[in-house]
C-alpha cells in the first residue's frame, strides 16, 4: 500500500464564527423568534457553529426585501451591469476558494480533494458561465424580449452544498431574478460564506438573501405568496409535496430528485478506464449523488474480470478524515442518512443479495460507511430499485443490447446513466433508448455549466445547465 500521507488540510482556514445570523437585505440578523440549530462535522461530530433558524416572519422579511430589489434595482437593471455583479462573485469564489472547500469538507465530510478539486471550480465555473449570458439573453429561447419572473425560492440539499447554490443562484441573477435560496440544515456554512461573498462584492442588498432552517423554512418560503418561482433539489417525497402545494397557484417550479442510473458495461468496453469509472460513479462524494451509478449492469462474458478488478480497486479506497488529501471515501453526511443506507443494506442482505466490502478501518468518531458492492441483485430487489444515496453499488448482469435497455430503463428514476462500450454506433444507439436526462458514454459523474441536467419520470422535471437553465428563471 502507498502510505505517503501529507499534513490534512488545516481547518483554521475555514474561520468558523461561533454563530450566524440570516443573510437578509444585505445584512447578516438575528432570526425574529430568536431560534437556532447547530451544525457538526459529520467526519468528528464536533459542533462547527450555532445557526439561525428563519421562520415565517424572517421568510416574509426575505421575500419582501427581495421584491423591492427585483422592482427597484436588479430587475430594471442593464444585462451587462448585472454580469459585472456576477464576474466578480466568480472571481471572488476563486480567490476564497482554499477556504470555502475546507468549510464544505468540514460542514459536509467530503473529501478535500473533491471540494477543492471538483466542487469549488465548478461552483466559480457556474458564476462565470452565466456572467456571459446576463447581456445575451435574447438568445436564452424565450423570445426576443425576455424578461425575468421576480422572485425566485429555492431550497437545495446538503450533498453537494455550494455547487448546488451557483445552480441555483447564478442563472437566477443573470436572468434579472431575485433570490430567496435555503441551504439544507446539516450544510449551511458555505452558503452564509457566500452572503459575506455577496456583500464583498458589493451586491445591491436584497438581491440574494439566505435564510437557514429545517424543513418546515423551506415549506414556509416555497409557500410564500411573493415567491414567482420555485426550484427544489432534494428528496422525491419532498419534491411531490411540493409540487402539490403550489399547485392552482401562478408559481413556475423546478425539481430535481432522485436517480437510479445504470452504468451499463459492455464486453468491449476498456476495462481499466471502465473500473474507474464505476468506482467514480458510485463512490464519489460517498455515493451521496442524485445521479450516481448505483447500478451496476454488467455484459455476462465480462462478469467475472470486471467484478474482480472492482474489488481490488475498492480495497485500495482509504476511507476517513476529510480533511486528509489523501482520503478517496469521507464521512456519512448525517446520523439520519447513515441510519437509511444501514437499513437498504440490510434489505439487500435480507433478500438475498451477497454483500461484499473491503477490509477497512472506520474511526470512531462521526458516521462511516464503508464502499459496498452487492452481487446477485435481480431487479425486484430494494437494493436495485430505490435511492441508496450512499456508497453502495447493486450488479445486475445482462446479455444482450436490449436487455440492457429494459433493465436500465426498468426503474421509476431517469436522472442519469452510463455506457461503457468502444462501439460508437452502440453509443449513439444505446443514448436513444435510454430514458435518462443524461447519458455518459466512457465517462461517469462528469459536469460542465453549458450542459443542461434534469431527469425524466420520478426524477423531476425542468433542466439545471447551460442555456435551458436560464429558460426556467424567464418569463415566456
Ligand atoms: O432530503 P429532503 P433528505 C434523497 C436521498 C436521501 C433522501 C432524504 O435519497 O437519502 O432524499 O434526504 C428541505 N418543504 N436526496 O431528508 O428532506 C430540506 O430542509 C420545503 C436526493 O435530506 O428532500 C433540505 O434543504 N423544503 C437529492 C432539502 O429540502 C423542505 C439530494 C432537501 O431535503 C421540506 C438530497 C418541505 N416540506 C436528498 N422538507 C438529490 N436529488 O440530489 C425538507 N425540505
Amino acid at each position: 500500500r502507498f502510505e505517503y500521507a501529507p499534513a490534512p488540510e488545516s481547518r483554521a482556514i475555514a474561520d468558523i464564527k461561533s454563530s450566524y445570523g440570516l443573510f437578509v437585505n444585505g445584512a447578516f440578523v438575528e432570526a425574529t423568534a430568536g431560534k437556532s440549530f447547530k451544525t457538526v462535522s459529520p467526519a468528528s461530530e464536533e459542533v462547527l457553529a450555532e445557526v439561525a433558524e428563519a421562520g415565517p416572519a424572517d421568510i416574509d422579511k426575505a421575500v419582501r426585501a427581495a421584491r423591492k430589489a427585483f422592482d427597484k434595482v436588479w430587475g430594471p437593471m442593464a444585462g451587462r451591469d448585472r454580469a459585472k455583479y456576477l464576474f466578480r462573485i466568480a472571481r471572488l469564489i476563486q480567490e476564497r476558494s482554499r477556504e470555502l472547500a475546507v468549510l464544505e469538507s468540514l460542514d459536509n465530510g467530503k473529501p478535500i480533494r473533491e471540494s477543492r478539486d471538483v466542487d469549488l471550480p465548478l461552483v466559480a465555473a457556474h458564476f462565470f458561465y452565466y456572467a456571459g449570458w446576463a447581456d445575451k439573453l435574447e438568445y436564452a429561447g424565450a423570445g426576443q424580449n425576455p424578461r425575468p419572473i421576480g422572485v425566485a425560492g429555492q431550497v437545495i440539499p446538503w450533498n453537494f452544498p455550494l455547487l448546488m447554490l451557483a445552480w441555483k443562484i447564478a442563472p437566477a441573477l443573470a436572468a434579472g431574478n431575485t433570490v430567496v435560496l435555503k441551504p439544507a440544515e446539516t450544510t449551511p456554512l458555505t452558503a452564509l460564506a457566500f452572503a459575506e461573498i455577496c456583500q464583498q462584492a458589493d451586491l445591491p442588498p436584497g438581491v440574494v438573501n439566505i435564510v437557514t432552517g429545517a424543513g418546515r423554512t423551506g415549506q414556509a418560503l416555497v409557500e410564500h405568496e411573493g415567491v414567482d418561482k420555485v426550484a427544489f433539489t432534494g428528496s422525491t417525497a419532498v419534491g411531490r409535496a411540493i409540487a402539490k402545494s403550489v399547485a392552482g397557484t401562478q408559481k413556475k417550479v423546478t425539481l430535481e430528485l432522485g436517480g437510479k442510473a445504470a452504468n451499463i458495461v459492455f464486453e468491449d468496453a476498456p476495462i481499466d478506464q471502465t473500473v474507474e469509472g464505476i468506482v467514480n460513479g458510485i463512490f464519489f462524494n460517498q455515493g451521496h449523488v442524485c445521479c450516481a451509478g448505483s447500478r451496476l449492469l454488467v455484459q455476462e462474458s465480462v462478469y467475472d474480470e470486471v467484478l474482480a478488478r472492482l474489488k481490488r480497486r475498492m480495497g485500495t479506497l482509504r476511507v476517513g478524515d476529510p480533511l486528509d488529501k489523501n482520503t478517496d471515501v469521507g464521512a456519512i453526511n448525517s446520523p439520519q442518512q447513515l441510519a437509511k443506507i444501514r437499513e437498504l443494506s440490510q434489505v439487500g442482505e435480507d433478500e438475498g443479495a451477497e454483500r461484499w466490502s473491503p477490509e477497512c478501518e472506520l474511526p470512531q468518531q462521526g458516521y462511516w460507511f464503508p464502499p459496498t458492492v452487492f452481487t446477485g441483485v435481480s431487479q425486484a430487489h430494494r437494493i436495485a430499485r430505490e435511492e441508496i444515496f450512499g456508497p453502495v453499488l447493486s450488479v445486475l448482469t445482462f446479455r444482450t443490447p436490449q436487455e440492457a435497455v429494459e433493465k436500465a430503463n426498468n426503474t421509476p428514476f431517469g436522472l442519469s446513466a452510463g455506457v461503457w462500450t468502444d462501439k460508437g454506433s452502440r453509443i449513439l444507439w444505446m443514448a436513444n433508448q435510454l430514458r435518462a436526462g443524461v447519458v455518459w458514454a466512457n465517462t461517469f459523474n462528469r459536469f460542465d455549466p453549458a450542459s443542461p441536467f434534469g431527469g425524466y419520470k420520478e426524477s423531476g422535471y425542468g433542466r439545471e445547465g447551460g442555456r435551458h437553465g436560464l429558460e426556467a428563471y424567464l418569463a415566456q
